[in-house]
């Protein structure tokens, strides 16, 4: 920003209050649209405040809870203070928060677990109900009033869009150099009126570099100073990077074939140690000027951007720890050019994922072995995270990849199961499981092949007999022998951890 003050709109700088009196504007029972996004952008401040409030209200015997929509994860500071505070009746699209996940799982919390790129689509349509406040962290406010957006995007426009009344926090530890990285797309509309998104290519620009704010919704201005909150993930384990490894064969292996051009085609990754360790061995392969198309920058992809092994990446947020975000805050001029924040409603839109053929690498909790894949729920019922991006992703991309070590809780579970106790992506939006046993390509396989390539390459030796004992008296026994199953036993693994600790029989 030219001038250095973060507020350079007259009006709203007149509008500047401390956090206390800006959670004022929330009611009881109000909806509340907040920024952030995989701990990147979030309100530092308001929240803290609101949930001072409830407890307040809670204690002197007076009900308060209000729902929270937001773009993704957020952190302690929202999601964790909220729910400590008791104070969440329902939270939506996706959350990775030890306490709220806790709420969740007693039945205390109602939680909607929404594909990324439908939140804005579902919240126009009303269908959720009225939003009557957006909470937005932004990153300065321009003379005219236009919205420098902060380290994520997420669904901030709609929420400016659709609340009654807007709180703005402007905080100044977001690095001034991050204006002109965003690219809002201003022409989305709800059928019939939906026209194609102008976007070929992962580094199109196609919007304005501004979140437009409609002023006289604005009751109050928050100045804040404070940093996101990311942990930094530890070195890739050996797991990690034998999965990394089958991966990056894989691709080299395609490339060679003619399949995937030398410069792969457009990468999604996901969040946490696999997909870490893939950008990591990414960066040591000799892929050259690759591009991203994805929803967050993690401390890896900086490396790979810096590096020139990614020439340009599109996302909607950072996930940065700690020094990668100091890194970045001290150098983000140097990326402008190379980074493109988008509305999540874009980053993860299904029309531009099948457009750009992304290749997508997410995390799963479980596979079965004709490929269906649980990434949100353990043993059935209980929620870890979301479904976040993965089902925008793997549903519409050109290669839908699933990574997982091939066992959880030191060996006594395995993510290679005769039926998965949930479903996020069903086996027709699953290209290849890769554990650190191997890889299965399932493109093209009958159901009964896959299952034979799952066992053979993906499944723990502790569980592959056993896996193998299943699919045959299945395929003796079942009532059909398309997709043969024995359903007295297709989850007796689960009954059996949940009644012993462990999946391993006697
Ligand atoms: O539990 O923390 O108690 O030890 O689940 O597992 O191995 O740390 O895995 O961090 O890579 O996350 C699917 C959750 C994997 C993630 C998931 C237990 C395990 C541990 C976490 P502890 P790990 P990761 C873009 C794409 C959906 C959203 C998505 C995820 C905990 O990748 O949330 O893809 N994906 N978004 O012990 C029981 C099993 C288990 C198991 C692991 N089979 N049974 N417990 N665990 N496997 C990003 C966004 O959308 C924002």
């Amino acid at each position: 920003m030219p001038g250095g003050g973060r507020i350079q709109h007259a009006g709203l700088a007149r509008k500047v209050v401390p956090a206390d009196a800006a959670a004022a504007h929330v009611r009881p029972g109000d909806t509340v649209g907040m920024s952030g996004f995989t701990g990147a952008g979030y309100p530092k401040a308001v929240p803290e405040a609101l949930a001072r409030r409830i407890s307040s209200a809670h204690a002197a015997g007076e009900p308060f809870r209000v729902n929270v929509w937001t773009g993704a994860s957020t952190a302690p500071e929202l999601d964790g203070v909220l729910a400590a505070a008791d104070g969440v009746d329902l939270r939506l699209p996706y959350q990775s928060d030890p306490v709220t996940r806790q709420k969740i799982n007693a039945g205390e919390m109602d939680y909607l677990d929404v594909h990324l790129s439908h939140v804005a689509q579902l919240a126009w349509e009303g269908f959720l109900g009225p939003l009557d406040v957006a909470v937005v962290e932004v990153s300065g406010i321009t003379p005219d009033g236009y919205l420098v957006p902060s380290s994520s995007l997420g669904n901030n426009k709609t929420w400016l869009d659709r609340a009654d009344r807007i709180v703005l926090e402007v905080n100044s530890w977001q690095s001034a150099d991050l204006e002109g990285m965003h690219d809002v797309y201003y022409g989305t509309a709800l059928p019939p009126g939906r026209r194609p998104i102008p976007l070929t290519a992962p580094g199109d620009r196609i919007g304005i570099p501004y979140l437009r704010c409609p002023l006289d919704k604005v009751v109050a201005v928050v100045e804040t100073a404070a940093p996101d909150r990311n942990t930094t993930l530890a070195p890739p384990d050996e797991t990690s990077r034998r999965i990394s490894g089958h991966l990056l064969e894989f691709l080299e292996h395609e490339v060679a074939r003619g399949r995937l051009p030398a410069d792969l085609l457009p990468l999604q990754s996901g969040v946490g140690n696999v997909a870490n360790a893939v950008l990591a061995d990414l960066g040591a392969s000799r892929f050259q000027g690759l591009s991203a198309f994805t929803e967050v920058i993690q401390d890896g992809m900086l490396d790979l951007l810096r590096s020139g092994t990614v020439a340009i990446a599109s996302a909607t947020a950072f996930s940065l720890g700690p020094q990668a975000a100091a890194e970045f805050n001290a150098a983000a001029a140097e990326f402008r050019d190379r980074i493109v924040l988008r509305p999540q409603e874009m980053s993860n839109h299904p029309e531009l994922v099948r457009r750009l053929g992304v290749l997508a690498m997410n995390g799963m909790i479980e596979a079965d072995i004709y490929g269906n894949v649980n990434s949100t729920h353990l043993m059935g019922s209980r929620i870890q995270n979301g479904i976040g991006g993965s089902g925008d992703f793997a549903r519409n991309a050109y290669l839908s990849f699933f990574l997982s070590p091939s066992t959880a809780k030191g060996g006594a579970i395995s993510a290679i199961l005769p039926m998965v106790s949930h479903i996020d992506h069903t086996e027709h939006d699953v290209h290849v499981l890769v554990t650190e046993q191997g890889l299965a390509d399932l493109r093209g396989l009958p159901p009964r092949k896959r299952a034979r390539a799952v066992i053979a390459h993906c499944a723990h030796p502790d569980y592959r007999p056993l896996l193998e004992d299943y699919l045959e008296r299945a395929d003796r026994g079942a009532y059909g022998r398309h997709t043969p199953h024995l359903l007295g036993e297709a989850l007796s693994w689960h009954t059996r951890f949940l009644e012993t600790g462990t999946m391993l029989p006697g």
